[in-house]
């Protein structure tokens, strides 16, 4: 990627994409292209055509996605398939259309199957039946990497898939029914401890496992991976350690100084018993995660801090 190169950032205000910019900007990369959803509506495929047609980028981040934790997934399932079908689809058919030969496609680890063997390598997809708490979002992501998989193999363009773990840090939603569960705990614990409250009130048993990677982590395996020119295939981009909920609980309130106990709520569902991806391709290609879990926890408190708190 050349500096002077025109990289359009879809979904530049979320997590994601935001992290993105930021890394970007970092690298020396100048010409950056964004959006709002007020100024394009991703959902419509002549705006997003009409749109690419006319900037037509060199290289494309899709950073844009209908995301949220495992109630939200459970309960909007119709809202996470379609808009997640739809954004994709508008944006990878736009972009071979418009010529852009270069995309990363922005997946999830829950595009694996639920009981696949830990911890999880991207040969694994399509293995074996999904989680149903997220199975819509799941099937839509998979028709992502399959998407960009397609016109690689029929239209000779270069479109890869990175797959990341559960992940947190700036711009991260803190809807306390709608959020993921570390972003849940962050502003769980800050309230309890600004009330004086004892308890805690964490979701499911506390015993299933995940892993968790910080945002700025993700962004810059996204730019090494374009940098590097993969043009096809999955990698999964993880720390290689998982966390029990109940541990993730435990850290959380160390950071935030929260002395209370943790309550389990069990009529909330626990999701997938482990979700660890393996690592190693990303490894092996020279690439690793920097920032560890209460480091990171601590940045992602400051950030709540600075946007949410008082
Ligand atoms: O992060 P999370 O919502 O999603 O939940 P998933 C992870 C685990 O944390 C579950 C527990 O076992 C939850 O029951 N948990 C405990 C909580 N307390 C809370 C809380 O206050 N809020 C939340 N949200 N969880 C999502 C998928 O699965 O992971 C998405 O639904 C996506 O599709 C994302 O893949 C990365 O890890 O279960």
């Amino acid at each position: 990627m050349k500096t002077a190169a025109k990289i359009y950032v879809a979904g530049h205000r979320g997590m994601v994409g935001s992290a993105l910019v930021r890394r970007l900007g970092q690298a020396g990369y100048g010409n950056i292209l964004v959006r709002t959803r007020a100024e394009l509506d991703l959902l419509s495929q002549v705006a997003t055509e009409e749109f690419l047609k006319q900037e037509k980028p060199d290289f494309i981040f899709i950073a844009a996605a209908k995301v949220g934790g495992i109630q939200a997934n459970n309960s909007f399932r119709a809202d996470f398939i379609y808009q997640n079908l739809m954004i994709e689809a508008n944006l990878i058919h736009g972009a071979w259309l418009a010529g852009v030969k270069r995309l990363c496609f922005l997946g999830s680890s829950c595009i694996y199957p639920r009981d696949c063997p830990q911890p999880i390598k991207e040969d694994y997809l399509l293995t074996g039946p999904l989680e149903q708490t997220n199975e819509p979002y799941a099937i839509a992501k998979i028709a992502g990497i399959k998407l960009c998989e397609s016109y690689n193999r029929q239209h000779g363009t270069q479109y890869f898939s990175a797959m990341p773990t559960n992940l947190y840090g700036p711009n991260d939603n803190y809807d306390l029914a709608n959020s993921h569960v570390l972003p849940a705990l962050i502003r769980k614990a800050h309230e309890a401890k600004q009330r004086g409250d004892k308890e805690l009130v964490v979701w499911g048993s506390g015993t299933p496992r995940r892993e968790f990677l910080y945002v700025d982590d993700l962004a810059d395996a996204c730019v090494f991976l374009m940098e590097r020119g993969v043009g096809d295939g999955i990698y999964n981009i993880g720390v290689g350690e998982d966390v029990t909920i109940r541990e993730l609980a435990e850290t959380v309130m160390s950071v935030v100084g929260f002395t209370g106990r943790i309550v389990f709520d069990s009529t909330k569902p626990d999701g997938t018993p482990r979700k660890l991806l393996d690592v190693s391709r990303m490894r092996g290609m020279g690439w690793q995660a920097k920032i560890p879990l209460r480091e990171g926890v601590a940045l992602a408190y400051r950030d709540f801090i600075a946007h949410h708190g008082g």
